[in-house]
């Protein structure tokens, strides 16, 4: 196995999982305080007040990326920490926070890869009508502003929000994350539209504002099928499944990625979701279809689907009993290859891995230490997928692990454990588990020492 030799090894978090300070220096509420006020809405009534308290602990995380060897680490900034109010006042202490993180990342040969909005909007604006007010991309744009003059004169890869799958659809459709709305399927599609024209205007915004040449992506989620058999017909069976929207609701990927690189909705979405589609305002496709550098996409598993009756695709036989992650999600490592393909030949732009990973079931073993097996053979079985993308030509020149430290897993709180350092959220006290150890070698001998374990 072997990988470019600029390839970019990161690990990502973002703003609410680990920041903490949840009232400090000025920061604003967001809409993922507000949620996890309301008792029942999160495990254990978690909330992200303290966290891992990394708004504190910063330069004692970033000392631990460094001892790993993370080429790159893919944060994300608190809107309402930078702007309380989400628009007008600018709160200096909070950006100053993010001054301080991007130089001490960069001292330690870190590059910064900074996410926008990984969901933390702010409460105020919130109040205004959040993404569904058309105003919101305006609001967006502005703050996008705002860290991009502060920041780019030493940060150059950018991402403009995470998810939206998961902020519009969990956020405002099934109520699961915040703001916790069941809204009617129209106001779902008005709030998708909002916040893809906000992802336009921010692109925009940081190709017009950015002082250093900017490399601009997404990081959306993958919602992969993968075929199953290596046969011409199961192959075009789960491309077209993996691009084909069915249920009325936000978990595809085309609904999304399609306005924002190819300029239209879906032709099958917008027959399906008909009666339900929103104003589309002259020049809202050419505001949301901006230039791309890179398609940032977020695999943790897939669904192996084959051809069935009139060229059209049915779930796989499965195991009875599937090896699953602590979060019950299949162990699927051929998502990262047939993912990456899939999005490469329809979407025509490099591909990054913004996240993979798993929850797992971690403890501070007897030793002292934190022995995580299902972890480490996690990601050796999904790099060599995405080794063997890269040996067939496809463009994949990053991958971020989820995520450098255990943190606040939304609805789940810190029930799940992702991280590669272990965080006891009693002391606050960080561990390296096994695999930061293991992903340390990775990152030195550019994935050869993956070769040993195949
Ligand atoms: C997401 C988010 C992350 C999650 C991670 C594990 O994909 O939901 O980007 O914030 O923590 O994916 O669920």
């Amino acid at each position: 196995m072997s990988f470019p030799e600029n390839f970019v090894w990161g690990a990502a978090a973002s703003s609410y999982q680990i920041e903490g300070g949840a009232c400090d220096d000025g920061k604003g509420l967001s809409i993922w305080d507000m949620l996890c006020r309301q008792p029942g809405k999160i495990w254990s009534d978690n909330t992200g007040d303290i966290a891992c308290d990394h708004y504190h602990k910063y330069d004692d995380d970033v000392q631990l990326m460094a001892q790993i060897g993370l080429k790159a680490y893919r944060l994300s900034i608190s809107w309402p920490r930078v702007m309380p109010g989400g628009r007008g006042e600018i709160n200096e202490k909070g950006l100053d926070f993010y001054d301080r993180l991007v130089d001490s990342l960069l001292k330690n040969n870190i590059e910064p890869w900074i996410t926008l909005f990984h969901w933390d909007f702010p409460y105020t604006l919130y109040c205004r009508g959040g993404w569904l007010n058309r105003d919101s991309s305006e609001w967006f744009a502005n703050y996008t502003k705002v860290v991009v003059d502060k920041l780019s004169d030493r940060v150059s890869h950018w991402i403009t929000q995470n998810e939206p799958q998961c902020f519009i659809g969990l956020g405002h459709q099934t109520g699961e994350h915040a703001p916790g709305l069941k809204l009617g399927f129209a106001d779902v599609l008005l709030a998708a539209h909002h916040s893809l024209l906000a992802h336009g205007k921010a692109v925009q915004g940081i190709r017009t504002y950015a002082r250093t040449k900017p490399l601009i992506g997404t990081a959306l989620a993958g919602v992969v099928k993968t075929p199953f058999k290596n046969s011409y017909a199961e192959i075009e069976a789960a491309r077209q499944c993996m691009f084909a929207i069915t249920m009325r609701d936000c978990w595809n990927n085309t609904w999304f990625a399609d306005p924002i690189v190819l300029g239209r909705y879906p032709a099958d979405g917008l027959k399906l979701f008909e009666e339900f589609i929103p104003e589309i305002k002259n020049g809202d496709m050419e505001t949301i279809c901006q230039p791309l550098d890179f398609y940032g996409v977020n695999i943790y598993t897939g669904q192996t689907v084959l051809a069935a009756e009139n060229g059209s695709c049915a779930p796989a036989p499965h195991s009875e009993s599937p090896p699953l992650t602590a979060m019950e999600w299949e162990v699927k490592p051929e998502a990262l290859y047939w993912g990456g393909r899939f999005l490469y030949e329809r979407y025509g732009l490099p591909v990054v891995v913004t996240e993979n990973g798993m929850a797992n079931c971690d403890w501070i073993h007897s030793d002292g230490k934190v022995h995580d097996p299902q972890r480490i053979d996690f990601h050796t079985r999904y790099l060599c997928e995405c080794s063997r993308l890269i040996d067939e030509g496809v463009p994949c020149n990053g991958y971020f692990l989820w995520s450098v430290m255990d943190n606040f897993e939304w609805a789940q709180g810190y029930k799940q454990k992702f991280g590669i350092i272990y965080v006891d959220f009693d002391t606050g006290k960080r561990t390296l588990k096994d695999s930061a150890f293991w992903y340390s070698d990775v990152i030195r001998s550019n994935g050869r020492c993956l070769n040993n374990s195949l």
